[in-house]
């Protein structure tokens, strides 16, 4: 790759990705343009002095994955050493933003302010921040050691009223559950020499700024501490976490409870409100050690799911589907509704705006499977071979909904949270009211075949059933507005067949199941089946079009505009509309290609009325 010319750039941005196996550093200019990606492999540069694999260390087999915090400090380093050696013009950059993997925390000592004032530019900084770190280790999102703490929150808090709060309920991972484990179990001794708190995107700014940072408002809904509506830390949740709950546990005094609620307030610091102001500017220490512009600006980082929506130029109603391993999808919406089944964050630029994201664990490998079973049917010699599955999707794809549809998960899923398992089920229209019939492979028509296309339908129908409670009927981006009585007649008719329906144990209202999606952008491996987009698409039904895109850099690309945008907000002392801001780029930029799909979103409704019912009929876990 020949250098950038970064001498025709007036200014330059940097975005930063600190992921669980990479730090990744993106340069773009005033114009949103990528010039130069810089990365660095945890496992290629320090498995020998972390004893790392894959990014983070497993010490016991109980559930606990961490990261080494001196690791990332290294890596911080070894990227401006490396940008450094390639001349790369420090000076140029006027602000730096990024992303963090999300609900990781670090755990700071007394010393840290002192030693991040004074940091010694000859020296690397996992050198003389060693003393400002109460506990070297960084709990890793991956990290399911703390059942006891979900627990805990469930049973203190309940299920639904945790998500109500705090925009989801307790997942192992969450920060709130790992302090709990932190203070009451694992770390008592360190939580009392702690001083501060940060998530992983407020550590990387505070070394960045040479102090602590405050966390930011969006990531700081990763915690399950911190109440969204009021804007505020909810200080019943922080006694679960100080381990001084009332009927958990039973503490000594209400002063003591009290005092212990406070303890953790200040450890965590104010919440950094959703804003284009920077944090401060950059700390002398890379002002001497690498040639930056004492005025380069430090703007909040952000979880990097948060920073993938802002890599696009996202409206209320967009959905981005990422078809990986899991599938997942991220939503911008006005709405908060939400779900124990679900998460919502506050959206990172946005104001008054949320990201829903849905996680499902069965994705790809659930569709392989079905492929695999296609091929051993037709003696396809390479097993990994999509053509037959994709020609019984080109086969179907301008005909009515089949009333065939299966629920395949070979992993336990967590969207409905279920225990693995595959039901296939036809459905019965003898009367007006319509049945949903359990059935073999095999019986009642339903042959393997019918496996490919079901598979795609009921995955797409599931995303469908449950991004309508979050999308918003009355987004001011919405055309095509359906008459009201249109919807009515719709809604009646899909009721009166299926009778009332229900998704995680709510009801379905008229609203919820006739929002459609504004857009829809499909990312990541699946993608690149055109076959099984174009069906998403036709299901889904959005109102302007589908999109595949491809943002290999999408957390760290998301951090570099985050850092433009709030830099130019500055200069103009004004809040631009963040998507505003955006359009300019994508207008003109081919990565967006847009998709015409055949128009199916009414068609599925007896799809949508299946699926519901066999939801309901699912072996479910609970928690
Ligand atoms: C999101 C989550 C992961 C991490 C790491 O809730 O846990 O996506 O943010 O990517």
């Amino acid at each position: 790759m020949t250098e950038p010319n970064y001498s025709t750039s007036k200014s330059l941005f940097l975005g930063f990705d600190l992921s669980t196996q990479q730090l990744k550093i993106i340069v773009t200019n005033e114009n949103l343009k990528g010039l130069k990606t810089y990365n660095v492999e945890f496992d290629n540069q320090f498995k020998e002095k972390y004893k790392i694999y894959k990014g983070v260390i497993i010490p016991g087999d109980d559930g606990e994955i961490v990261s080494p915090v001196a690791m990332w400090l290294d890596a911080i380093n070894y990227l401006f050493d490396k940008m450094s050696k390639d001349k790369f013009p420090f000076d140029k950059v006027v602000g730096i933003s990024g992303s963090g993997q999300q609900h990781g925390s670090v755990y700071w000592s007394n010393e840290a302010d002192k030693l991040l004032k004074n940091l010694n530019p000859s020296q690397d900084l996992s050198e003389q921040l060693k003393p400002a770190f109460s506990w070297e280790m960084s709990p890793n999102w991956q990290d399911h050691s703390t059942i006891p703490e979900a627990n805990a929150f469930h049973k203190a808090i309940g299920k639904e009223n945790l998500a109500k709060i705090t925009g989801s309920r307790a997942h192992l991972r969450f920060t709130g559950l790992q302090i709990r484990k932190f203070v009451t179990r694992s770390h008592q001794r360190e939580y009392e020499h702690t001083s501060r708190i940060s998530l992983v995107s407020s550590f990387v700014t505070s070394i960045l700024l040479g102090k602590i940072d405050d966390i930011e408002q969006s990531d700081g809904c990763g915690m399950n501490l911190y109440d969204i509506r009021n804007t505020k830390y909810d200080d019943e949740l922080l006694a679960i976490a100080a381990g001084v709950h009332t009927t958990l546990d039973n503490p000594k005094s209400k002063e003591h409870q009290q005092e212990k609620i406070e303890e953790l307030k200040q450890k965590l610091g104010p919440i950094k409100p959703i804003t284009y102001e920077s944090s401060g500017s950059i700390s002398k220490y890379f002002v001497k050690k690498y040639g930056f512009n004492q005025s380069c600006k430090i703007y909040s980082f952000t979880g990097d799911n948060l920073a993938t929506i802002i890599s696009l130029p996202l409206q209320p109603n967009d959905c981005l589907i990422s078809l990986g391993t899991s599938t997942t999808v991220l939503l911008i919406t006005e709405n908060y509704n939400p779900s124990s089944q679900y998460h919502l964050f506050d959206h990172p630029t946005m104001p008054k705006h949320y990201m829903g994201m849905i996680c499902y664990s069965n994705g790809s490998v659930a569709r392989e499977k079905i492929r695999d079973e296609i091929n051993k049917k037709y003696n396809v010699e390479d097993h990994t071979s999509w053509e037959k599955f994709d020609e019984i999707l080109q086969k179907n794809e301008s005909e009515p909904f089949d009333d065939k549809l299966g629920i395949y998960f070979p992993i336990g899923e967590i969207v409905p949270q279920a225990p693995a398992q595959t039901i296939r089920a036809v459905l019965k229209k003898d009367s007006e009211k319509y049945k949903v019939k359990k059935c073999e492979l095999g019986a009642d028509n339903f042959t393997i075949d019918d496996d490919a296309l079901a598979i795609v339908e009921s995955q797409t129908l599931s995303c469908r059933l449950r991004a309508g409670p979050m999308l918003s009927k009355s987004s001011s981006t919405t055309e095509n507005k359906e008459s009201p009585q249109q919807d009515q007649e719709i809604y009646t008719k899909l009721i009166s067949k299926f009778g009332k329906l229900y998704t995680d144990g709510k009801e379905q209202t008229q609203n919820s199941l006739l929002s459609r999606p504004n857009r829809c952008y499909y990312v990541g491996g699946a993608s690149n089946n055109q076959y099984i987009i174009n069906k998403m698409g036709s299901i889904l039904g959005p109102k302007n079009g589908n999109f595949k895109v491809e943002i290999p850099n999408a957390c760290a690309l998301g951090g570099a505009y985050k850092a433009s945008w709030s830099y130019e907000c500055e200069l103009q002392q004004k809040h631009i509309p963040y998507d505003e801001y955006l359009k300019k780029l994508f207008s003109v930029n081919q990565e967006l290609e847009s998709f015409k799909v055949i128009d199916q979103w009414n068609e599925y409704f007896d799809g949508v009325g299946m699926l519901a019912k066999m939801e309901e009929a699912l072996l479910k876990t609970d928690d």
